[in-house]
Parts: structure tokens; sequence; C-alpha cells
């Protein structure tokens, strides 16, 4: 484990106890485990939403994945950008985006996040600094690439992360965006999402060999990482972007963990073995976190009781909240105006706390 830097030390003095993993306070830990709790609350909230029928196309969740965006997103600061994917609620939710508005998202109200106009898990609020979704996997692995040269172009000190699935990796863009990355020493985080399946295929059908491996051909490091330990993904993403913000560029972060839902609300996936299913379920990520946290002492029910609460009074929102204004439909296709720049999000982690404090 690495010491803390003077700068960090004297930033968060309360850190003390011997027990405490290097870099995370106890507000820390507890902050990972509030925001994963969210995320499956508000996942649970929606799914049947969705299958009372208010929830318009299909729904994909990230049941038992939350530790990957939770933790890699809690690594971030307020300038970096993030582009999250299907099962990265996580990372909405660290930056600082409204339950009402994400419930809202999904059944295409006025006041969800796209205001109606785009599909339930393809949005990003630019205010924050979260790009929205492009569905062609693995694009994103391009804009984040582009925009982390933006990034060394200018000479700013900020990455760019973003995530990806194990199916993804097998798409032509995927190797784009390494080879540039690696060959531009780009200060860009690529977190491939290894949830043991690309909507039915399982990993031995989709590559020989696992695609961490492909990093060290591009020039750059690829880690392993337990996916269901939202601190071991914290620490992975967070020494991949001290490197990256070092200027010794991009780094893979692999995080093995596992789909417990269908791909989708519709799929029963009867094609994953029980048994697989059973082994993953006792490693799950969310009881993992509450066990360290309720070890510091904190009542663990309570936390739960207190998100489950804010995600009843956002849904009862959202359901309120009217349906976008159809005159209104075409606004926003094309760019009007001065063009947003991106906006900074919230970076909870106290390791950033220096950058904020006043003088
Ligand atoms: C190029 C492309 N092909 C197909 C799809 C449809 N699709 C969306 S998610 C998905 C599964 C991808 O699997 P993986 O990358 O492992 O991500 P996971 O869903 O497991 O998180 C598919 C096939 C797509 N969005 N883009
Ligand atoms: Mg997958």
């Amino acid at each position: 484990m690495e010491a803390l830097s003077p700068r960090q030390a004297e930033a968060r003095p309360e850190r003390a106890a011997a027990d405490e993993p290097a870099h995370l306070t106890r507000a820390d830990r507890v902050e990972l485990l509030r925001a994963m709790l969210l995320m499956r609350a508000i996942e649970a909230r929606a799914l049947t939403l969705y299958r009372q029928g208010r929830v318009p196309g299909s729904f994909y969740d990230g049941f038992g994945q939350e530790a990957v965006s939770v933790g890699a997103a809690f690594a971030l600061g307020p300038r970096d950008r993030l582009c999250p994917l299907h099962r990265d609620l996580g990372a909405h939710l660290v930056r600082g985006v409204e339950t009402t508005r994400i419930l809202a998202q999904y059944m295409g109200r006025a006041s969800g996040v796209t205001g109606g106009r785009d599909g339930n898990v393809h949005f990003g609020d630019p205010s924050v600094g979260v790009m929205g979704m492009v569905s062609m996997l693995p694009d994103m692995m391009c804009v984040a690439t582009g925009m982390a040269m933006a990034f060394k172009l200018r000479g700013e000190a900020r990455v760019a992360l973003t995530w990806f699935g194990d199916g993804a990796t097998s798409r032509g863009d995927f190797h784009e965006a390494m080879n540039w990355a690696g060959v531009q020493r780009l200060p860009v985080v690529f977190v491939l999402e290894n949830n043991q399946f690309a909507y039915s295929t399982p990993l031995e059908k989709q590559f020989a060999v696992d695609p961490v491996e492909r990093a060290r051909v591009y020039g750059f490091p690829g880690v392993t990482v337990d996916g269901n330990d939202a601190e071991a993904v914290f620490q992975a993403v967070r020494v991949a972007r001290e490197r990256a913000l070092a200027g010794e560029g991009p780094t893979l972060v692999e995080a093995v963990t596992m789909r417990m839902h269908g791909h989708a609300a519709h799929d029963d996936m009867r094609y994953v073995p029980p048994q697989l299913l059973a082994e993953w379920a006792a490693r799950d990520p969310i009881e993992r976190q509450e066990r360290r946290v309720a070890a510091l002492g904190v009542d663990v029910e309570a936390l739960r009781a207190e998100v489950d609460a804010e995600v009843e009074a956002a849904a009862a929102e959202a359901l309120a909240a009217p349906l976008p204004d159809p005159a209104d439909a075409t606004r926003g296709v094309f760019a009007e105006g001065a063009p947003q720049p991106l906006g900074d999000g919230r970076a909870p982690w106290s390791g950033f706390a220096p950058a904020e404090a006043p003088a």
C-alpha cells in the first residue's frame, strides 16, 4: 500500500485508525456503500416500474456490478470526464445526478436527464462532466480517448475514464482506442467490466486470451481487480489516474464481476448455470462493503432505510412529472447557439479536499 502524500495526509486529519485502508477515510467508506445502495435501490424500483409498464422499451441494470461504477467514479476528480455505459448507474450517482431525474429518465418524463428524448439508459449529464453514451459498443472508448487527447494538447492535468464490457473488447474500436492511447500516452483510464457474459455469450466463446493481456502489446499496463470490491476498484483506478496525470499514459483496469440479472429486463437468462449465480451471490459487493462499514460502528440498517426513503420520494416525484411536450421533440437535435462546454462534477473522495478548500 502506498503512503499518503503530505498533501493528502494534511487534508485528511481524521485518518488515524490503524485498520483504515490508505487513502480512504471512514466517511469515504460509508459513501462508497451509500452510492452502491442507492444504485441498487433505484434499479430495483425501476424494474418494478418496468413490469408495471411505466418504463418504455427495455431496462438494463447493473445488479451485482455496483462496485465497478461506484468504485471507479469515486477515484475521479471534479474536472475529470466520465463515459459510463448501460451498467454504470453508480457513476452518475457519484457525480451528483439526482435520483428523481434518473427515475424520470427511465420513464421518459420531461424532467429526466434527457428531457424524455433518449431511451432509458442512454443518458449523461454534461453539466457534471458525464457524457451521454453512444450505444454502438465500445465507441465511448474512442470518445474518452479523444477527450484525453484534448487534455494532453492543452496541457491540462485531468483524465478521461470509460467503462465497457467483455463483449465490447472484440470490436475494432477497442483496438483503435487502445492503440492511439498507447502511442500518444494519453491520460485515459479504460475500465473493462468483465461480467462473464455478453448477452448470452460466455467468455470462452468470446476470446482465447483475457483482453487485459492486450494492454501490454499496446504499450501500457493492464491490471485485474476484484470487481465486487468497491475499495479495490477505487484503489486500482486511483493508481491509474495518478499514472495518467504523471504523463505515463493509459491503464486498462479489468474489474472481474458477474451480471446477476439478464442482459435486460426481458431476458430470463436461462443460459446462465444456477450454480454460477449462487457462487457470485455469495460475493455480493454491497454485502461486502456493509460488513466493513458495520465493523466501523456505522448503523447500516439506518443507512439502508435512508436510501430507500430517498428512492421512494424520488419515484413519487418522477411518477407525477409530465411527459415531454411533443412540440418540443426536435429541440436539441441540432446544436443551437454557442457550444456548451462540459461542466465539473461532484468528486466526494476526501483526497480531493485540498483542491476545493479555500487557501
Ligand atoms: C456494436 C454493437 N453491437 C451490438 C450491440 C447491442 N448490445 C448492447 S449491450 C450488448 C452486450 C454487450 O456485452 P458486454 O460488452 O459484455 O457488456 P455487458 O452487457 O455484459 O455489460 C449488445 C450485444 C451494441 N450496442 N453495439
Ligand atoms: Mg459482459
